[in-house]
């Protein structure tokens, strides 16, 4: 074929691979496509060329138990917090535990009272998180034109629809979809998310609403675990702050040891609170390893990000990780990210700050990451390590 007639196939190609992986999934696979296929050495290292080389590791994080916060154990608890975002940036939070929701409720004296005298914990139910997942299956089963409703290059689109890691840069494509969801303030954003399933909004919002108050109890406990007398100034900045809930979906791939879900990425925003179905899929970096974090299902994996790295002048860590897929079973994640207002400026806090312990990150600001970010493909912990102060 002469180039003047490649060049017309391979626009076509790329039109096809911008709808989407469960598109091109609907239509039947047998081979993943060369677009998805990426350079042996990001492939999962646990095959090549269909050989295991190495056994699949998996990690069982630190299962922090919010409960005891409010009790005896609450110094402690802190301190696993602290042991926790130092050495893994990563740890889970058991909401399998009945007692969960009972402190969520005092902690934010939500308790609603009926009319029998009854008194109701209005915390993070089981339901609430089970609803979320279930509907979302339900959202990416949707034909693909209603699901393209949502379909946008505009990066603050209160709901976009999309796929790979940031479809308009990637040269390789990941195996993955998304729905990407605006969520603070709930009633600016709610408006304009999908109508279809008929229940989407009201179980995503309930969702989005109960993860930002696991969020602001979470905010609390970590602001201590740092030691930082009165991190109420912080804490208030946050509870006003950004919320975005990132629905992935990675359908069952015929080649899974060809291709990732997710690049290694670290999140930009303060804590993410990553809720998974009960398929493994979720890796992060530990000394130098990948290792597969096991799913709890119905507990949620909770990880530093950039922006609590930078606050905590490195004391914690906003870690590498990716997704891998797997050859049989759909796989759907809820990603939770919270942090500052958009138009706040990151910085490591004074309080940590001293003589001994200079800032070692700039000032940063969502300008400066928007800038960084459409300007080269946002792989690896590039916007971060561009905000080190180097000496
Ligand atoms: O799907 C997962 O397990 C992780 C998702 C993730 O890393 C993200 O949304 O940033």
């Amino acid at each position: 074929m002469s180039p003047s007639m490649i060049a017309p196939v391979m626009e076509e190609e790329n039109k096809k691979y911008q709808k989407g992986v469960k598109h091109l999934c609907d239509n039947g696979l047998t081979k993943v496509p060369t677009k998805y296929i990426w350079p042996e050495p990001d492939r999962p290292i646990f095959t090549i060329s269909d050989k295991l080389i190495k056994p699949k590791q998996n990690l069982k994080l630190p299962l922090i138990d919010f409960a005891e916060l409010l009790g005896p154990n609450r110094p402690h608890v802190l301190r696993t917090i602290a042991e926790a975002c130092k050495t893994y940036g990563f740890f889970q939070v058991g909401s399998q535990n009945p007692k969960l929701h009972e402190v969520i409720s005092r902690f934010l004296a939500k308790q609603v009272s009926y009319g029998n005298g009854q008194v109701v914990n209005h915390g993070m139910e089981g339901d609430v998180s089970k609803n979320m997942i279930e509907v979302c299956k339900r959202f990416f089963e949707l034909p693909y034109e209603e699901r393209s409703k949502y379909m946008s290059s505009d990066m603050s689109a209160p709901v976009r629809y999309g796929t790979s890691f940031n479809q308009i840069k990637d040269n390789v494509f990941c195996w993955r979809d998304f729905l990407k969801l605006y969520a603070h303030p709930l009633p600016e954003y709610l408006p304009h998310w999908p109508s279809s399933p008929s229940d989407f909004r009201s179980l995503a919002a309930t969702y989005a609403k109960e993860t930002k108050e696991m969020f602001e109890m979470m905010v609390r406990a970590i602001l201590e675990s740092l030691e930082i007398d009165g991190g109420d100034e912080a804490a208030e900045e946050l509870e006003e702050g950004s919320q975005v809930v990132v629905v992935n979906c990675y359908p069952p791939c015929p080649e899974p040891e060809l291709t990732l879900g997710m690049p290694p990425h670290s999140d930009y925003g303060f804590l993410t609170l990553l809720l998974q179905d009960d398929v493994e899929g979720l890796q992060i970096l530990y000394r130098d390893e990948w290792v597969t974090v096991d799913p709890i299902p119905g507990s949620f994996v909770v990880n530093v990000g950039d922006h609590l790295e930078i606050f905590s002048n490195g004391r914690y860590k906003s870690v590498l990780h990716r997704v891998l897929v797997n050859s049989t079973k759909p796989r759907i994640s809820v990603a939770s990210l919270h942090s500052f207002p958009l138009t706040s400026v990151v910085k490591p806090s004074p309080k940590l700050v001293d003589e001994h312990n200079p800032p070692q990150y700039m000032d940063t600001d969502f300008t400066t990451f928007l800038r960084y970010v459409s300007s080269r493909e946002p792989k690896w912990k590039n916007f971060l390590e561009s905000r080190k102060i180097t000496i």
